[in-house]
């Protein structure tokens, strides 16, 4: 038992990351943890218990909402509330933001944007889904309501970042600023142990991730680069390999731990992509440069965008260093006509 590191061990531990907190951001991670163990816990019997399936509503961005994306919000929303250090919160699942009103929420210093449930559309069938997280400062004066300004602030000022993914384990990953570290759950003992500390990302590598359905969609650029991975092989000579989910936790964790790139390019039916810039990119973008990879919009380094809306979209590439800057070479070369 002794060489278990537990989240909350390394956490308390590594509480210097972020010396103004005196605790608050610590607090605010074991809230996120918490709500990680109850939704992971009703995802793992989503096949026996009536909770998949969808509600009958649909969310901002028009997509069905599954049973477990709204049970997600719930716990993640209360698990946030209930310790005092968030005054409020932004998510995938709610039109507008919350504001949390208790006194004691009125005095916290933090709002978080997340996307409760990534990727929901395949818990019918099994596959990994995720939570996404993101972390700020709040800009507007302690004691008052949180305001959309605490929210639309560029990525770099993210105090901390993370997912869960909910696969054949889960896991935990997150960064303050120092590195990437994943926890992987053990629910024999109820507790995320620390397996994987200091993630780092392969400069290069051999996994594209991409709905090729989309092709003809596609920017040129995106195209060519496609192309280049189905006629190429990269410098150590193994293939290319396309391998899309259809689940962005999912992706990037496995191209974060073995080298690769995710393209949700803009399409001409998405002339922004489809991805959400404040509660899927800015998190994910802050993990990759953590861990020593890129994010761009084919362009635009992903945590320097200002933020004008709570739910705007935004192209997106990230992962390994040379395999993004490769798009945006092509992209650069064969842009598209205006
Ligand atoms: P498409 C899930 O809805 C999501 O936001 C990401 O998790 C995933 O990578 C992407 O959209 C899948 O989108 O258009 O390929 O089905």
């Amino acid at each position: 038992m002794s060489d278990i590191r537990t989240l909350g061990e390394f956490i308390v531990e590594n509480q210097h990351d972020f010396p103004h907190a005196s605790g608050e951001l610590s607090s605010l991670l074991g809230s996120i943890k918490l709500a990680a163990k109850i939704v992971n816990r009703e995802i793992n019997k989503a096949g026996l218990v009536d909770i998949i399936g969808d509600v009958g509503s649909e969310n901002v961005q028009g997509e069905a909402q599954k049973k477990l994306d709204v049970y997600a919000n719930e716990k993640f929303k209360a698990a946030l509330e209930a310790r005092g250090q968030v005054c409020g919160v932004a998510s995938e699942e709610e039109d507008e933001l919350v504001v949390f009103n208790k006194e004691l929420n009125r005095e916290a210093k933090y709002v978080v944007l997340m996307d409760p449930l990534d990727g929901s559309s395949n818990i019918d069938v099994n596959v990994s889904v995720g939570t996404i997280f993101s972390i700020y400062r709040r800009v507007t004066p302690v004691g008052g309501p949180a305001e959309i300004e605490d929210f639309l602030q560029p990525g770099d000022k993210q105090v901390a970042a993370g997912y869960i993914i909910y696969g054949s384990s889960t896991m935990l990953v997150y960064t303050t600023g120092n590195g990437v570290h994943g926890f992987t759950y053990d629910p024999s003992l109820g507790v995320f142990c620390l397996s994987h500390e200091n993630m780092t990302i392969p400069d290069d590598g051999q996994i594209y991730s991409i709905n090729e359905g989309n092709y003809f969609r596609f920017p040129q650029g995106v195209k060519k680069y496609i192309k280049f991975c189905q006629e190429n092989e990269p410098e150590d000579n193994r293939p290319y390999t396309s391998r899309y989910i259809g689940s962005l936790v999912a992706d990037f964790h496995r191209n974060l731990l073995k080298g690769g790139i995710y393209l949700y390019p803009s399409t001409a039916t998405h002339p922004n992509g489809k991805l959400r810039l404040l509660y899927e990119c800015n998190p994910m973008a802050f993990l990759i440069e953590q861990a020593g990879g890129i994010a761009s919009d084919g362009k635009n380094r992903i945590m320097e965008i200002k933020p004008t809306e709570l739910h705007q979209r935004v192209p997106f590439f990230v992962g390994s260093t040379k395999m993004v800057r490769k798009v945006e070479s092509f992209l650069e070369a064969f842009p598209d006509a205006e």
